[in-house]
């Protein structure tokens, strides 16, 4: 078995990004050796440090929307990771394209490299050393729209043309590579757990979010998880997909209590 978990939403809370609730299942599926991969939005910095406190730092995890994968130092299979540690483009490529496009069509957003530091926490609610662990992008640019639907438009085809793609989060539009995405990550780490037997490996998703639906569509089974934004969360497969009424951590949690049976 293998777990893979939105963390925003998800196991953390939306505003307190406690995952107080979902304690009790870490500690099982951690006495049962499964690993738990975080897939994320968040940069590898938060991530590391999330691990820790999670106590996950010997699995792999998927960061900045799946434009990131990291290995563990001793993982067996190193050598054929795709291209290195980032997927699709640098963030210093992603924001000189956001800058050229803005300067050419007056578009109005602002991203984490247009702010400071204090501009993320008011956004987010993160602790300021926190924020300043979110704004260590390598793969993504989070942001958020004050312009017209029309000019998104404009500006989701422009991105498109320059290999880029936009996936909603929980209060962010984020920007990354095309071919970067939590769907395609989770895909690619689900084949380096096939044991060489054939024995299939059966997982887990559990995301709240619009950007969760790809990895949500490459597990076995998917938890979607109730979420604080009014976006349709269609799967390509109902069945195996459970929908939680609660929030968070407490939806993590029911949603683990209706998949596993110990
Ligand atoms: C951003 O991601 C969330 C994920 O859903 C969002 O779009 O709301 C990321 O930039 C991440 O790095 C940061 O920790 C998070 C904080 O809410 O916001
Ligand atoms: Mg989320
Ligand atoms: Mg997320």
């Amino acid at each position: 078995l293998l777990v893979f978990t939105d963390l925003d939403g998800s196991l953390l809370d939306h505003h307190s990004y406690s995952w107080q609730p979902a304690q009790e299942w870490l500690n099982r599926l951690s006495a049962a050796h499964v690993p738990v991969i975080l897939t994320t939005s968040k940069t590898a910095a938060e991530v590391a440090q999330l691990q820790q406190q999670l106590m996950l730092t010997q699995h792999p995890f998927i960061a900045e929307n799946g434009a990131m994968i990291s290995l563990p130092t001793d993982w067996p299979g190193k050598k054929e990771s795709p291209t290195g540690h980032i997927i699709g483009a640098s963030y210093e490529e992603i924001r000189h394209t956001l800058i050229t496009l803005r300067q050419r069509y007056d578009f109005e957003f602002r991203g984490f490299g247009d702010v400071s530091p204090q501009q993320v926490v008011d956004w987010t609610g993160l602790e300021l050393a926190d924020a300043k662990l979110a704004m260590q992008r390598e793969a993504s640019e989070p942001l958020i729209w004050f312009g017209n639907e029309l000019d998104f438009a404009r500006f989701e085809k422009y991105l498109h043309e320059e290999n880029l793609a936009l996936t909603r989060g929980g209060r962010f539009w984020h920007v990354m590579g095309k071919e970067a995405g939590k769907g395609p990550a989770v895909e690619w780490l689900s084949q380096q757990y096939q044991q060489p037997s054939g024995k299939p490996v059966v997982s887990i998703g559990l995301g709240d979010g619009p950007n969760d639906i790809g990895m949500l569509n490459a597990t076995d089974y998917a938890v979607v998880i109730l979420g604080h934004h009014t976006h349709a969360m269609p799967l390509e497969k109902e069945n195996g997909a459970f929908r939680t009424t609660q929030r968070g951590p407490e939806g993590w949690k029911q949603g683990l209590d209706h998949l596993i049976r110990l």
